[in-house]
């Protein structure tokens, strides 16, 4: 008799919570390529690429561990097409006497893992994916007597919870939050960090062939494709992050660059999120860099916050607020997305810049994703779940969980503030101050009105007029509610009229992808 366990795309960790204890000897892990999961979003091919090769990998990973590894490819003439009706095939196939499972990323597969039990007349044990440092319990109970859930207190409870940068009880250097020093513009600079490249092998040259034949309607290309796709690569990314990039990374966290993709961010998140590295471990290297004397404590701090703060809230909201999170619009935006979000194709050029660079790479550091395409999906009234759908399609670290509230609450307001207590909605001025994009722009940032104005600038007052009824309350919005307020009504008509007439400019190019998607 044989324990069957399901191992999933982003569960790629040899240390995976339904291997522990489980006898290799009369276990199979069970692997599956399956349609289901390919093509639930328009998956950019990089990312249908990565995952598919990464499985591939982690399969031999744990054959070297001793694993009996039951592997199935999407192109299987047999291949079922969903986890489900794999995982009823396996049963037949290994003469199963119970199923081990690691809880999975999102409601819908986990609703999938939920009915096994049934389905299928074999037990089911679905284990905690320990690869987080915050359980669901813990976050329920840390959010429950809270009016507002501010992830600065949660990632306060998470430094005492790891003892991370924590000296006798106290935050290391005095303060946990070092935000203030760490949104300096970059310059362009020759020795700037790149993160390092990797050639494709045999395995993913096939994959590669593959995602080219059967998803050549999916956006992006694969022509440079080189990022890691095993645990050992993804190591060599972090050890040269640590080296070469984490002390300023810090200095330059919101810097935008043309032609920069990449400035001094760890280029880990896809790594952290399908298993090939933990992230707990990342923080403690990390720390080790600042005890060392080898990296300052703002960046230091500014890199473990992202992990234990940032990242682990947005798991414990997504959980918390359940399946019906993702149809939430408090703003009520409909806007189709323009369709040059999946070309480029736009003369606003921090815009043509971040979409460009995300097509060819299925990467933009969270800067660009929050304050270039998402500031301006929010501008224009862009449906919170279009917008969603995008990011989760196009962004190689992109899985619902985290990518969801990111989207849908941190960047497109939709919840309302439950996750960030203002819009992050700006004119021009900010995309200029943190980049370089302006001074080659079509457009001139200093204008509001006219053919030449930054579209950003007339956007924006547009969007605080336009829902003054459900954010002119909102204590941090006070100052730009009373700048408005200050100019003279023909001022406030002028601009109005500006955004009205982009705007319908605007929906001249919108609709084909986003029709494609009902
Ligand atoms: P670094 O800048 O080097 O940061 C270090 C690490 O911190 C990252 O590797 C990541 O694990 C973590 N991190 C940083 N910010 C966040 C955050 N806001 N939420 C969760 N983890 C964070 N991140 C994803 O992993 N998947 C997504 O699908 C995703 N979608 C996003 C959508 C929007 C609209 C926005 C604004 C942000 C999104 N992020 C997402 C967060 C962030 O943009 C990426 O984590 C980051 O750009 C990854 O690049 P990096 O590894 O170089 O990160
Ligand atoms: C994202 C993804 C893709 C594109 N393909 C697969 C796949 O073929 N097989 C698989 O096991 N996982 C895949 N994944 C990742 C899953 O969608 C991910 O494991 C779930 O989202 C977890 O909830
Ligand atoms: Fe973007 Fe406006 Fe600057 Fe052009 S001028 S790069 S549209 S912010």
């Amino acid at each position: 008799m044989t324990t069957l366990i399901p191992v999933l795309g982003d569960q790629l960790s040899l240390g995976l919570s339904s291997l522990r204890g489980a006898n290799p000897g009369d276990a199979v892990v069970l692997m599956m390529e399956v349609a289901d999961e390919t093509t639930y979003v328009r998956h950019h091919k990089t990312k249908l690429a990565y995952i598919l090769s990464a499985m591939r990998h982690h399969a031999q990973a744990l054959e070297e561990a001793g694993w009996r590894v039951d592997y199935l490819r999407l192109n299987d003439p047999e291949n079922s097409g969903s986890f489900t009706g794999e995982v009823a095939r396996a049963i037949q196939r290994h003469d199963t006497e119970r199923i081990l499972v690691t809880e999975a990323g999102e409601w819908r597969v986990t609703a999938m893992l939920d009915s096994w039990e049934t389905l299928f007349g074999v037990p089911v044990e679905i284990r905690k994916d320990t690869r987080f440092v915050c359980s669901h319990g813990e976050f329920d109970t840390w959010a429950s007597d809270r009016r507002e859930l501010t992830m600065e207190f949660f990632y306060r409870e998470m430094r005492r919870k790891t003892g991370l940068l924590m000296d006798d009880g106290k935050p290391a250097g005095g303060r946990w939050n070092f935000d203030k020093d760490n949104r300096k513009p970059a310059q362009a600079d020759l020795l700037m960090p790149r993160p390092l490249g990797f050639t494709p092998d045999a395995i993913t040259r096939d994959v590669i062939a593959m995602v080219e034949d059967r998803f050549s309607d999916h956006p992006g290309d694969l022509d440079s494709f080189n990022y890691a796709v095993t645990a050992a690569d993804a190591e060599r990314q972090a050890a040269s992050f640590f080296a070469n990039a984490l002390p300023q990374f810090g200095d330059y966290e919101d810097a935008m660059l043309t032609g920069e993709r990449f400035l001094w961010h760890s280029i880990l998140s896809p790594y952290i999120n399908s298993g090939l590295l933990d992230p707990l471990d990342l923080c403690r290297r990390a720390e080790a860099e600042y005890r060392k004397g080898r990296a300052p404590l703002n960046s230091v701090e500014g890199y473990i916050r992202q992990i234990i703060g940032w990242r682990e809230y947005m798991r414990g909201i997504y959980w918390r607020e359940g399946p019906g999170y993702v149809d939430r619009n408090f703003l009520e935006h409909d806007r189709a997305l323009p369709d040059w979000y999946w070309t480029g194709d736009t003369q606003m050029h921090c815009l043509s810049e971040t979409i460009g660079q995300t097509l060819a790479t299925a990467h933009a550091h969270h800067i660009q994703r929050l304050m270039v395409t998402g500031n301006f999906a929010l501008l224009i009234g862009a449906d919170p779940k279009q917008v969603h759908l995008w990011y989760l399609e196009i962004y190689l670290d992109a899985y619902e969980w985290v990518e969801l509230p990111n989207t849908l609450g941190m960047s497109q307001f939709g919840d309302g503030g439950l996750l960030g207590s203002k819009p992050y909605v700006s004119s021009g001025a900010y995309i200029n101050r943190m980049s370089d994009y302006c001074g080659t722009c079509r457009y001139n940032v200093k204008e509001r009105i006219g053919e030449d104005a930054c579209p950003f600038n007339a956007l924006y007052w547009n969007f605080l007029a336009r829902h003054r009824d459900k954010l002119g309350a909102n204590y941090r919005l006070a100052m730009p509610y009373r700048t408005w307020d200050r100019q003279s009504k023909a001022d406030q008509q002028a601009t109005l009229e500006q955004a009205a007439a982009f705007l319908r400019q605007l929906d001249g190019d919108c609709g084909a992808p986003y029709a494609k998607r009902e």
